[in-house]
């Protein structure tokens, strides 16, 4: 039976389960990465399930999110993640090396091989061919355990490119188009499948804009045939040995399809506080900028940082906007100098950082009060950028140069003709900040650094058969965790340390919102659809199980995100009556009965709301493989009482 590209590659490392859309599956994973903002938890994991090195092919550490060094907490971690490393037998990438993605396309992604990330833009890699998905950091560190990784086998979503983009039209605005369409939830249960005529003009890396924003619409990821483009790209990588020919099989079934003609994209931005906000730029046009911040894993490559270069080139920004560019990686950062681009980047008033997530995710550049800040990333949820009331739009490198200039949103179009970026003859291919792990036989000897910023793993037990808990908070649809563990600086730099960082749960919301839940003991928090889009955090599920929290109670649940809660014993519990989630408010007392004959059970049951004297339906989100964890009290407890 002919096949799309997800299911041969699915196929090829299915290591348990059927490909039945919807069933859990167990994928062999041939290579993983963790940062340092998820790596402190994966490798604390990863000791506790007793293993003594990695076995996965490839496991890669990198150094790109925790880069500020304000207190010792950064260089305690990267410490920590630097040693750990050589002992239990992972790659280690130095601080200002790069972001994971882009130096994953760069130096270690194989078309047609699985990658698990500790990160949710895992899915960058789909531009290689290759299934590259996001998970929580206990689901990486089982991985590079060799445990299979486990999800609902996805249905598989065509995404039919036809035509060319226009002048000024960009990856970017394409990425953005699909967000449109389908939403921040459009893609939940589907890998995206990218095919067609409009191939051919996507280089590498603007499929990989493409890629990398596919988890915004919450699919499990996106995945490109492996092709002319993708050997070229190796081939500039000193890689092409690596490349191999992968495409769908012709005439193979997809569970649904959407076209997007190329020819027809303008400049898009999304606006605030949602990616899937998305407008025509000349709709936008002269919305005034404090701030515009180029780089990010969705736009740092080198023909994104070299098109920004040649438009700002001979041009300066006006004295109200902050210009900020971020490298994705030391090759591209080499490269920006070799041409001479960082000459006109610094000329025209650029304020050029380290190759790092950088402006990204609150580390630093926060917007001023009530500013408007313009960015090549990918999400704008509410407070990210570090200043909740700022409002972010997303755009391409063009469009963002543009407004630079204009200080103000501006539509790039009106700068004429574009520049054209010629791609180098090769790609400077220098590992050295790549730190190999010590061999087998010295591993052994290497000493684990931990620094003051790492803290014991917290343990947790099975559930009580009996809860009496109340709703702690009641939300609406596609709460995102950066609302239940925000981002910044601050908060980053104590991933390592549970008990520290549940103060920050929710602080968006309730600042104080950590004291209420320890003085309850136990609690449900009451969510609508899409609950836990977003970033990969297991943090937003380990603080507040930590902090006493028993379960979530939503219309449907992100598939990370539900992971997430499964792994550390939190009830993901979904409404079977979507409607009674209106009436069940703040501060009202819930009662479960037999909770654990109850989960064993499967199928769904009744809670009582004891303030509002009524009951109402829920079931269990979970596989039968979950509902075991969810009993144990969460993965570790599970693999410590089976002796796995
Ligand atoms: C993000 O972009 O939100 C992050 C920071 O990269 C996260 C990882 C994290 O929060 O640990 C992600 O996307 O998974
Ligand atoms: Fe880093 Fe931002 Fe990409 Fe997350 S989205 S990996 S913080 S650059």
């Amino acid at each position: 039976m002919p096949r799309t590209l997800t299911e041969k590659i699915i196929a090829s490392h299915l290591a348990a389960g059927e490909m039945k859309p919807g069933a859990e599956i167990g994928i062999r994973i041939d290579q993983t990465l963790v940062h340092d903002a998820t790596g402190q938890m994966a490798v604390l994991q990863f000791e506790a399930l007793g293993k003594p090195r990695v076995t996965a092919r490839r496991s890669v550490v990198y150094c790109d999110h925790n880069i500020l060094q304000v207190t010792s907490h950064n260089a305690d971690d990267h410490a920590f993640l630097r040693t750990a490393a050589a002992r239990f037998g992972m790659v280690f990438s130095k601080v200002g090396n790069g972001i994971c993605h882009q130096l994953n396309l760069e130096r270690f992604g194989v078309p047609g091989e699985t990658l698990l990330g500790a990160d949710s833009h895992t899915t960058t890699g789909g531009a290689l061919g290759a299934l590259a998905i996001g998970a929580g950091g206990l689901d990486v560190a089982a991985a590079m355990g060799g445990r299979p990784f486990f999800l609902n086998m996805p249905r598989i979503m065509r995404i039919s490119l036809t035509g060319a983009l226009g002048p000024w039209a960009t990856a970017k605005d394409a990425a953005l188009e699909v967000l449109r369409r389908l939403t921040v939830s459009g893609g939940r249960g589907h890998v995206l499948e990218f095919a067609g005529e409009g191939l051919r003009g996507l280089s590498l890396t603007q499929r990989a804009v493409i890629a990398n924003m596919s988890i915004e619409t919450g699919a499990v990821t996106a995945v490109f045939p492996s092709d002319a483009a993708t050997r070229a790209f190796l081939a500039l990588q000193g890689r092409a040995g690596d490349w191999r020919e992968l495409a769908a099989d012709p005439g193979a079934g997809y569970s649904s399809e959407i076209s997007i003609d190329l020819g027809a994209l303008e400049p898009l931005a999304a606006a605030p506080h949602s990616p899937d906000n998305v407008r025509p730029v000349s709709e936008l046009a002269g919305t005034r900028c404090d701030q515009v911040a180029i780089g990010s894993c969705t736009n740092s490559s080198f023909q994104d940082l070299m098109t920004a270069a040649a438009i700002l080139k001979g041009r300066t920004v006006p004295p109200h906007v902050s210009l900020i560019v971020a490298p994705g990686s030391r090759q591209v950062y080499w490269e920006l100098a070799r041409r001479g681009a960082l000459s006109d980047l610094i000329a025209s008033g650029a304020r050029v950082m380290e190759a790092a997530c950088g402006f990204c995710n609150g580390v630093g550049q926060a917007p001023p009060s009530g500013g408007v800040s313009l960015r090549t990333s990918n999400r704008n949820f509410p407070g990210r950028s570090g200043t909740p009331s700022a409002g972010i739009y997303l755009v391409s490198p063009e469009t963002a140069a543009a407004s630079a200039i204009a200080g103000e949103l501006a539509d790039p179009r009106r700068l004429g003709d574009p520049p054209r970026v010629e791609l180098p003859g090769s790609f400077r291919a220098d590992d050295s900040m790549f730190v190999p792990p010590a061999s087998e036989g010295e591993a052994g000897g290497v000493e684990i650094v931990r620094g003051p910023s790492i803290a014991p793993l917290p343990r947790f037990g099975p559930p009580p058969d009996s809860v009496e808990a109340p709703v702690m908070l009641a939300l609406g649809d596609n709460v995102t965790t950066d609302d239940i563990l925000p981002a910044g600086a601050h908060i980053l730099a104590l991933r390592a340390n549970i008990p520290a960082i549940s103060r920050y749960i929710f602080s968006n919301i309730e600042p104080d919102y950590h004291l209420r839940q320890k003085e309850a003991g136990a609690g449900f928090v009451i969510g609508g659809a899409n609950y836990g889009q977003g970033s990969s955090r297991e943090h937003a599920a380990l603080a507040p199980r930590y902090l006493g929290l028993t379960g979530v109670i939503a219309e449907s649940f992100a598939r990370i995100h539900q992971a997430n809660l499964c792994n550390f014993g939190l009830l993901p519990l979904v409404f079977l009556n979507p409607g009674d989630r209106g009436w069940i408010l703040q501060g009202h007392t819930l009662r479960i009965e037999g909770l654990l004959s109850r989960l064993r059970a499967g199928g769904h049951f009744a809670i009582l709301d004891e303030t509002a004297g009524r009951e109402f339906e829920v079931r269990v989100d979970a596989s039968a493989r979950q509902v075991e964890m969810l009993l144990a009290g969460g993965l570790l407890a599970l693999a410590a009482a089976s002796g796995d």
